[in-house]
């Protein structure tokens, strides 16, 4: 990094001027993006690949290889001699012929070995017990090949930690996305069972980091889904699929036996309910065998449910698990429940689930948000991690950033999700981390169909980080980051670790910016797009960010301990005594735990406002110096991606000023405290910020409005639109 200031200026004037020396892009291609590698920095040269099998996940793993390795080695080395079909796919038994020892035990269905050979013509063989691990193992060498590291020595083992990793659409059949930033639904409703090359497209993306199902559509969801004319659609995309290993999922809604089915209940306990179950379960697998099963939200913000007819969340799953079983289908059911709450919000979901432990069938998996409320910047673990021992739990992240700036770049959430399943849950003893307790992961989809898939570019980035995470939970942020980096952006050092680590510091500054040492839904009403710390005037305490913050002019924060809600004891003891104890709890979750006087005195010594104000002032201050080394990266990067991920940055900066100020004006007036010295006033008066409204925000298509919306906010405020 430069630190002098005027040589920094010097370069970003010279930069200016300079034309980008690469080819425009506009992101499509994602991290599969092979570009021809200059000789001079090739080592390796590969040809091709073989088939040892005809598994149509071979198949599309030697045609991904050749379509990879033609583009990347588009010009023969000098002096070297071409050889076709140097890489060998195939399980050991199919590889008998090459005369190969291979050892695939312990590798399960999907994992791989990837071992540089001598011999046969052949250099590289990658093995697997099943097309789906030779078809990852395929993706892994193509993964070296972009990194540029040498293939010579190569002895990769790698399997899945879980053998589901899924990735959970909101896409409503309207084509609109719930929280979705990134334009339509991939999934063209009107078009289909008519394939889309698109469709092809997503399909390898994510099997190149191991995500293997598919949930189709929101779990506020519409029961035509259901319907034999919508399943035959959902068959086409399932075909699309299946050569990449992804498995389709639906969710269903829970009263669809009286919406499509003309029964007059949709009672789990009721024979005809059941049978009606058991029917569609076997009409969907004769369209789609290797259907994966139905994700549900029941009893939550109005969805239908068991509780509508008197039944536990264990009475409803496990009927549909009963439909599922016999074609070896699972049933997701959401822990997300959320109504009407009088005394905490973040207690809900354990208070309903923990009795059912051991309640629910083994095809059932109970999905659980990473953090006890929903989807904020910065959430202790959810209770019920270590806690459903007798049951198959699932963790589930949201990629599509709805309540961390949504369409503003750059904020990657892998640490965010590290964070969660690194989180020691001391159960049944302590050194249990989440991702020890759980089976399966899914992620909210960030998808749409806009050009770049996510909306913008860093978005892709936390596409890539689910896969890879939920592949190796134990991988770190920065490897992955590094990663995702070479493969998109390039593998010059001097591009790379700027990136990375503007990458690695923005998910906390989007915490410092928004809502920082355990303060949560600060976010205004609705959309959740900027800060209405002040709005309590919602018929549900819960909607009301001052529900969360509890903030008045004695202090700030939500009382979890023995003297408020007691949400510390849903956790293993060792880690509520830790929560409940000022000096015990990580700063971070303060304000989730304990409401304390705006002049607490920290560990840092300064008192809870200073310490407020320097973190809001740090999350600005993060965007600025990230959107500074992004401008000294332009020689690195193609023209349309540098200015698409600038434009995005500008914005970024006045939104998380926004946030700052807001947030600050609106704490100063109750605390009534000066700003630490050095600190700049907000810009505006409190009134100001008030008055700021979006009916809905940029980049988001609302369910039914088909188009995006307008919004009109102040002069000088937050754009409306990229
Ligand atoms: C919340 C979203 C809402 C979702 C809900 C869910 O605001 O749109 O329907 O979660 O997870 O984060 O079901």
């Amino acid at each position: 990094m430069l630190s002098t200031l005027p040589l920094r200026l010097l370069l970003l004037a010279l930069f200016a001027l300079m034309p980008s020396a690469v080819a425009a892009e506009d992101g499509y291609d994602l991290w599969l993006r092979y570009r021809p590698a200059s000789a001079s920095r090739l080592v390796e040269h590969l040809e091709g690949a073989d088939a040892y099998s005809d598994d149509p996940r071979v198949v599309a793993a030697a045609r991904e290889f050749n379509r990879a390795v033609t583009a990347i080695y588009s010009e023969p080395l000098p002096g070297r001699e071409l050889q076709r079909d140097q890489v060998a796919l195939g399980t050991p038994e199919d590889l008998k012929p090459l005369g190969l020892n291979l050892d695939t035990s312990g590798l399960g269905p999907e994992g791989y070995l990837v071992r540089s050979v001598s011999g046969r013509g052949h250099r590289i063989v990658v093995a697997g017990n099943s097309g789906a691990g030779i078809l990852y193992g395929t993706f892994a060498l193509i993964r070296e090949i972009q990194m540029g590291h040498g293939l010579d020595h190569l002895n990769l083992r790698s399997s899945p930690r879980y053998p589901l990793r899924i990735l959970d659409h909101w896409d409503n059949l309207d084509g609109t996305v719930e929280r979705g930033y990134a334009g339509p639904s991939l999934w063209n409703w009107a078009e289909l069972p008519k394939s889309n090359p698109r469709l092809v497209d997503y399909a390898r993306a994510n099997a190149s980091v191991g995500i293997n199902g598919t949930v189709l559509n929101n779990p506020n969801t519409d029961a035509r889904i259901l319907t034999s004319e919508y399943l035959r659609k959902v068959a086409a995309i399932a075909d699309v699929f299946r050569p990449y290993g992804i498995r389709v999922y639906l969710s269903a809604r829970f009263s669809a036996p009286k919406e499509i089915g003309g029964l007059a209940s949709a009672d789990p306990l009721e024979p005809a309910v059941r049978a009606w179950w058991r029917a569609k379960a076997d009409e969907i697998y004769r369209l789609i065998p290797d259907f994966g099963g139905f994700l549900v939200k029941a009893n939550s913000e109005g969805q239908p449910g068991p509780q509508t007819y008197g039944r536990s969340h264990a009475d409803g799953a496990n009927m549909l698990g009963e439909a599922l079983a016999p074609h070896h289908g699972i049933v997701l059911w959401r822990a997300f429940v959320y109504s009407a709450v009088k005394e905490d919000r973040a207690k809900q979901s354990y208070d309903e689930f923990r009795p059912l432990d051991g309640k629910f069938l083994p095809n059932v998996i109970v999905q659980v948000k990473n953090g006890p409320i929903d989807f904020q910047p910065r959430e202790p673990f959810h209770p019920l991690f270590g806690q459903m021992a007798r049951t198959n739990v699932a963790i589930e992240v949201q990629l599509t950033r709805e309540y961390l700036g949504q369409r503003s770049e750059i904020v990657f959430l892998e640490p965010m999700w590290s964070e969660a399943l690194d989180a020691d849950t001391c159960s049944p003893g302590c050194g249990t981390p989440v991702r020890d307790t759980i089976k399966a992961i899914a992620g909210v989809a960030n998808i749409g169909s806009s050009r770049n898939w996510t909306g913008n570019h860093f978005d892709q980035a936390n596409w890539y980080a689910f896969g890879r995470l939920a592949w190796n939970p134990a991988q770190s942020p920065s490897s992955i980051a590094e990663e995702w980096t070479r493969m998109t952006w390039g593998n010059d050092p001097r591009l790379v670790r700027p990136v990375v680590s503007v990458m690695l510091n923005s998910r906390e500054a989007a915490v410092d910016a928004m809502t920082p040492l355990g303060l949560a839904h600060q976010m205004a009403t609705d959309h959740h797009y900027g800060p209405g710390p002040w709005i309590c005037d919602l018929a549900e305490p819960s909607w009301n960010p001052c529900y969360y913050s509890r903030a008045d002019a004695s202090g700030i924060g939500f009382d979890r301990t023995v003297t408020g809600s007691n949400a510390v004891a849903q956790y293993a003891p060792p880690v509520g005594r830790c929560f409940a104890d000022l000096k015990c709890v990580p700063e971070k979750y303060l304000l989730w735990f304990h409401h304390l006087p705006w002049t607490y005195r920290m560990r840092s010594r300064r008192s809870l406002w200073n310490e407020l104000v320097t973190h809001y002032d740090r999350g600005v201050e993060t965007v600025n110096a990230s959107r500074r080394e992004w401008e000294l990266l332009r020689p690195f990067v193609d023209a349309q991606r540098h200015t698409a991920v600038a434009t995005a940055l500008d914005r970024q900066r006045i939104e998380w000023k926004w946030w700052r100020d807001a947030s600050i004006a609106y704490w100063q007036r109750l605390s009534k405290l000066p700003l630490p010295e050095g600190y700049s006033p907000p810009a505006h008066p409190l009134s100001w910020y008030q008055s700021i409204r979006f009916e809905t925000v940029p980049g988001y298509l609302a369910p039914g409005a088909g188009r995006e919306p307008t919004c009109s906010p102040p002069q000088g405020g937050p754009p409306c639109a990229l």
